[in-house]
């Protein structure tokens, strides 16, 4: 098919990438329902995909993988800067010269009997000044229909791009090329020569042999997260793994606050949580990245570049995720989860009783007696941003809404309490530095084993950890800037009886509560040697039933803790060598100096 583009760079790239890959045909998306239904069609009748019950969720579908395909694949997830340095000791680096070889060999031929589509899209509301182009190339119509949920896909991106505009270059094959007569099989994908290749300096992203999530739709985490990451480095802002949410209080004043957490601490469900305290409400602008730039009056403005959710359906339920659930209730995809015998999904956890039939994500009759989940653990919805009930009417603004607050959180069971202030933006900084979650110490005893995930960007930071931390003290010396002020929060601390002391999920709200009140000037905070506490007031334990000792335990600032934890955070700082920035060295002694002063007070 024709090029629907005057764009010199992509029209010419569009034709290597076709010369060396040989496809049957060339397709260039348009993002419409037209598409969405023909490539669902192709979809079905190859097997690949089923369409759910129209009564039950009109317009979805649902398609499973081979479970060799089900997650991003982080050893096979390349950085490819010219000196390893730059990559840094939390990436995988392949030299970029001997990667290009490698990944012309493996292109060279690799879509014979397939279709080549061409997506432009835009990461997000198109023309935003925040907003950037990509435009990706796959043998995936999976990958065409998440896209068109995921990203904003359209004529109106290349109206954009113009005759000379620049995009991001996204190549992606599942890998599998089809001999003359060949039938295609229902989840093609190559397991064994699967390569997610970055090329941050020519800001390039090459894909191959996965057809899933994160490792084939490359607007997300390959775009959004390596790329931009290195891009906003160049450029000055910042691309990070964050929710954002709009905050609004009983005056009806508001706030937006952005928030890291690594995974499974819950990040989807705060980003559309259901406060319990009266008069206060919270919306969701995004669940999972945020770009920020700095506006005129120097705070930082925040998108969501994305345009749907990509979220895990295991756990998710009206019970502790009413408006996820909201979202997906028409024009959804879901991947690897069960089906019931009228047409539906289910997945462990939707509802409370599990249905008494279902087809499992393998393919497989399921009962409630079953010896293993009816759905994969890493299950994923792909659901419409705009359909979500609490999407705050700004969403889609294209400056973007101003970040009054940034939290960081963990899964800590111990030593970290339920909310601190940073002191400034630099000990904000360092907070994320060290943010790590324990993997479920209960299970383990002791103090479990810390998965350190700086900023909750371990497996999506496209350049050295160090310098980006570099980055993010660099951005607070910008001249004329109002840096956001920066919480580090902790749903997860448990008792002396290994009870979770914080009920967590809509009670949240108190905390957030807390962060609108410190940023609006309204609630008074206790300086102390990890940052500024609450007061004894200054959190809303009302109703909850908390006994004081563990209101008291939830907040506490444990110092012996703290101290015994600062040889790890050093020995994980020299892990950087001479990347590391000297600042983040002086807030561990300036935190050593302030433990000690405090044991001495007491004392
Ligand atoms: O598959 S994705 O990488 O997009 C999802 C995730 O890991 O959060
Ligand atoms: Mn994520």
């Amino acid at each position: 098919m024709s090029s629907k583009s005057t764009n010199t760079k992509l029209v010419i790239w569009v034709k290597e990438m076709a010369a060396l890959t040989q496809p049957d045909n060339v397709v260039w998306c348009d993002g419409t329902d037209k598409e969405w239904n023909a490539m669902w069609d192709i979809m079905v009748k190859g097997g690949t995909a089923r369409k759910l019950s129209e009564e039950k969720r009109p317009n979805s579908y649902h398609v499973n993988s081979i479970p060799a395909d089900v997650a991003r694949v982080e050893d096979r997830t390349y950085i490819c800067s010219e000196n390893e340095s730059d990559a840094g000791p939390t990436n995988n680096w392949s030299d970029p010269t001997k990667m290009r070889t490698k990944m012309n060999e493996m292109f060279a031929g690799c879509m014979k009997g397939r279709t080549m589509y061409v997506i432009p899209f835009s990461m997000g509301p198109v023309g935003s000044n925040i907003a950037q182009i990509g435009v990706e190339i796959s043998d995936s119509p999976y990958v065409v229909t998440n896209m068109h949920i995921m990203a904003r896909v359209g004529q109106n991106v290349l109206d954009v791009l113009g005759d000379d505009g620049d995009f991001v270059p996204c190549i992606h094959s599942v890998g599998v090329p089809l001999a003359e007569g060949q039938k295609d099989e229902p989840w093609p994908c190559n397991p064994d020569n699967r390569y997610i290749v970055h090329y941050p300096e020519t800001r390039e992203i090459w894909s191959f042999g996965s057809g899933y999530g994160g490792n084939a739709l490359l607007g997300k985490k390959c775009f959004a997260l390596r790329i931009a990451s290195t891009m906003a480095r160049d450029e000055g802002w910042m691309a990070e793994h964050m929710l954002i949410l709009k905050l609004t209080n009983p005056k009806g004043e508001v706030k937006y606050v952005a928030g890291a957490f690594p995974s499974a601490c819950g990040k989807t469900n705060l980003a559309m949580l259901t406060p319990t305290i009266p008069g206060w409400k919270v919306e969701t602008i995004g669940d999972d990245i945020a770009w920020m730039k700095f506006g005129e009056d120097g705070q930082l403005y925040a998108i969501n570049p994305e345009a749907g959710f990509f979220g895990v359906a295991p756990g998710t339920g009206m019970a502790t995720n009413a408006n996820a659930m909201l979202s997906m209730e028409e024009n959804a995809i879901f991947t690897n989860v069960a089906e019931t015998d009228d047409g539906d999904v289910w997945w462990e956890e939707m509802t409370k009783d599990a249905p008494g039939h279902l087809v499992d994500w393998k393919g497989n009759d399921w009962t409630p007696d079953s010896d293993e989940p009816s759905s994969h653990p890493n299950a994923r919805f792909t659901a419409r941003a705009g359909q979500c009930p609490v999407i705050a009417d700004e969403w889609e603004d294209p400056k973007g809404v101003p970040i009054s607050a940034i939290l960081f959180g963990g899964r800590r069971a111990s030593v970290v309490p339920l909310a601190t202030e940073a002191l400034d933006w630099n000990h904000g900084t360092f907070l994320g530095t060290i943010i790590a979650s324990e993997m479920t110490a209960a299970a383990f005893g002791a103090i479990g084993k810390l998965r350190r995930d700086p900023m909750a960007m371990l497996p999506f930071c496209g350049y050295n950890m160090a310098d980006y931390w570099g980055h993010w003290l660099k951005m607070g010396k910008t001249e004329g800037a109002k840096m956001p002020k920066v919480y580090y929060v902790n749903w997860f601390r448990k008792n002396d009886a290994g009870k979770f002391m914080w009920p967590g999920f809509g009670e949240n709200s108190r905390v957030l509560k807390w962060v609108f009140e410190r940023c609006n000037g309204d609630a008074e905070a206790i300086e102390t040697a990890i940052g500024n506490m609450p007061t004894l007031d200054g959190i809303d334990f009302d109703g909850l039933g908390m006994s004081d000792e563990d209101i008291a335990n939830l907040m506490r600032v444990d110092t012996e803790g703290w101290l015994s934890e600062l040889p790890s955070i050093e020995e994980y700082y020299a892990t950087f060598g001479d990347h590391l920035p000297e600042e983040l060295t002086k807030q561990v002694n300036n935190l050593r100096n302030r433990l000690e002063a405090s044991k001495q007070n007491v004392a």
